[in-house]
């Protein structure tokens, strides 16, 4: 086994590399980037190398600057975790001229499942089902719309070189076929230089079921089971299970021995995973791509097999054999993952930075994460805070344990997607297991209701009684330290701003204190957020006058994070209408609008197009009028 290893990855995937290397007495390289001087996988390792600056082109991307600091350091192989270098060959081919053991795959099997094409033909020839379609070197349009009609519509023409649900159009009949294409192609080549399509026979309503796979060098092959990923939203998963729901067993057999085969075929060593679309009433499954890497969601295999699957990775890596055959691996009861992202659901999604102020973990769950509290969530990286896991002796309790989880878990400072993951929970259609990639999609209204992340009277009166009753002595009317109760009942108003709006309420001693429920409650500054049932409400407490405070009234509107103007709509002097757009800023590769709070006429306008502004920058202030 390796006495030392460097891990060229960093949050929560680097820190759980480095929690199995430790239990297995093998030293730790952690690498990071400017942006990660002192993050939790740093503080893990027994050892850390600087690679670089924050952008991870400049660092976690630097191949020739991450094998040098393993030769500087003695390690002897590289984990590469997922993303970043996992699956870039070069790299891994690098490695191995360095005389360094790349924990993964060889750089042929990385090439070789590289493009969908190649990977389906190498399928297909192995006995692999794929998808019916046409995946050869002509590429004219007209050789394209002949196959297309072959394979019978609706087709879905992919990029080769394709990835994330880029570069794929769905065609719904010959008509539109030209048009499609051109844009497909248009697309490919833009942005993965490599224009070259497939065509497939569209599967509706599919399933993303994938097999987990681990081959070792000495040619054994096993499947560890199948997880479903089916619930991703904008080919991000959110949700993800072991074992899939509902399939017989006979058809998780098939599943398991068609992986199995595919890693003979390609004579795969170390762990894997291999992509099926499934048909959610027929169960016919067809491979899509193969992933050479550990995944995110390995850990609901783990739970369901009791291995340790990174483990798995280092040795078959220092060349011994897979610990167990086949008919050896458990399957005991079911597990699920969701991804806390730092993302703000009710905002579009659009990713949060900032730091996290109290972070507490369930308490009968797994929880992998890269960070802590006082830890600063950048621009610059995956906006995946962390992972919770559980597991059941059955779908159901395993379903239970996810909401138990969701409504214990506390995290502040920075908003999540904390409340739309236990929604997802709360669907029954999600509860009886049915579930295919249009779920979310279709779920929308429930999962993102109006009055998502929008405090209730006994939100904002828990919250004002925190306030008023900071020890909690609500019993003593004496004990309130100033003069608010003189010779009448004792009364005081608080104002919190709630997802933009501006609510007042009044604590007087004949209201009886909250607390009582299995609520939670944070206060971190003039921030308060309330945890309950899975619900999360933010409130600022708004104290007119304090310094920077107008920064949250409606006219006052501030950048909700470091980004750059693009466009400007108004001018000073202007009368705008609540909910007008005003400018165009773009942060995190994202344009969002900035709309009027109020109806006004604009008073202040610091900024113009172009222009980079700081996290809490005024944008415009309105001068409030009636519309
Ligand atoms: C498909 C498909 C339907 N029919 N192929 C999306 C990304 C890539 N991994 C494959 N994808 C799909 N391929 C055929 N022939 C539907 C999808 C698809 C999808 C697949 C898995 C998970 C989520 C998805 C969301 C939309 C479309």
């Amino acid at each position: 086994m390796f006495k030392k290893i460097l891990i060229a990855n960093r949050g929560e995937i680097a820190c759980r590399v480095i929690e199995t290397a430790r239990g297995m007495g093998i030293a730790t390289v952690a690498v990071y980037s400017d942006a990660d001087k002192g993050a939790r996988h740093v503080r893990m390792a027994d050892e850390a190398v600087r690679i670089g600056p924050a952008a991870s082109r400049e660092s976690y991307l630097r191949g020739d600057v991450i094998i040098q600091a393993a030769k500087d350091t003695g390690a002897e192989a590289i984990h590469p975790g997922y993303g970043f270098l996992s699956e870039n060959e070069d790299f891994a081919a690098a490695c191995a001229r360095a005389g360094i053991v790349f924990i993964g795959p060889t750089p042929e099997a990385i090439d070789a499942m590289g493009l969908k094409d190649k990977a389906k033909e190498i399928m297909q020839k192995a006995g692999v089902p794929v998808v019916p379609g046409y995946m050869g070197e002509k590429q004219d349009a007209a050789t394209l719309k002949k196959e297309a009609a072959k394979v019978g519509y609706p087709v879905l023409i992919k990029a080769v070189a394709g990835g994330g649900g880029k570069g794929m159009r769905l065609v719904e009949d010959e008509q539109n076929f030209e048009e499609m294409l051109a844009s497909c192609k248009r697309e490919a080549a833009s942005s993965f230089s490599n224009d070259h399509v497939m065509i497939e026979k569209y599967i509706t309503k599919p399933r993303h079921v994938e097999v987990q796979v681990f081959g070792d060098a000495h040619g054994n092959a096993v499947y560890l089971h199948e997880r479903d990923c089916s619930l991703q939203r904008r080919h991000q998963k959110v949700v993800e299970e072991a074992p899939a729901p509902g399939l017989p067993d006979a058809v998780r057999k098939k599943l398991g021995e068609a992986a199995v085969k595919a890693v003979k075929a390609i004579k795969y060593k170390n762990a894997g995973t291999i992509e099926f679309i499934m048909d959610s009433k027929t169960h016919e499954f067809y491979f899509m791509e193969m992933n050479t890497r550990l995944q995110v969601e390995h850990p609901v295999t783990e739970a369901i097999t009791g291995l340790d699957l990174v483990e798995w990775q280092l040795r078959v890596a220092a060349g011994e054999k897979l610990p167990l055959a086949q008919e050896e691996i458990p399957c005991d009861g079911h597990a699920f993952e969701v991804r806390l992202y730092a993302e703000d659901p009710a905002n579009n999604f659009l990713p949060q930075v900032g730091e996290i102020s109290c972070f507490l973990h369930p308490h009968q769950a797994r929880v992998d994460t890269g960070v802590e509290e006082g830890d600063e969530v950048s621009i610059h990286y995956d906006p995946m805070i962390a992972k919770i896991i559980v597991h059941g002796e059955d779908r159901a309790e395993a379903a239970a344990a996810m909401q138990e989880a969701l409504s214990e878990t506390v995290l502040t400072g920075i908003v999540t997607n904390q409340e739309f993951l236990a929604n997802i929970f709360a669907q029954k259609d999600f509860i009886k297991g049915d579930v295919d990639t249009g779920f979310i999609a279709r779920h929308e209204k429930d999962l993102l209701p109006a009055g998502y992340g929008v405090a209730d009277e006994g939100d904002l009166m828990q919250a004002a009684m925190l306030l008023a009753y900071p020890d909690g002595a609500e019993d003593d009317v004496w004990n309130f330290g100033d003069n608010w109760r003189l010779n009448g009942p004792f009364a005081k108003s608080f104002t919190f701003v709630n997802r933009g709006v501006h609510k007042t309420v009044t604590v007087s001693d004949d209201v009886d204190a909250p607390g009582t429920d299995d609520s939670t409650i944070v206060e971190d500054g003039n921030n308060i957020t309330i945890f309950r049932g899975g619900r999360v409400v933010h409130l600022h407490h708004f104290v007119p006058g304090a310094a920077g405070e107008e920064a949250y009234s409606e006219g006052r509107i501030i950048a909700p994070m470091p980004g750059k103007i693009i466009t400007v709509m108004v001018g000073k002097g202007d009368a705008v209408k609540k909910d007008q757009p005003l400018l165009v800023m773009e942060a995190m590769k994202m344009e969002m609008t900035i709309r009027a709070g109020c109806a006004g006429v604009v008073e202040e306008l610091p900024v113009a197009a172009g222009q980079q502004v700081t996290d809490g920058a005024l944008l415009v202030a309105i001068e409030e009028k009636a519309a």
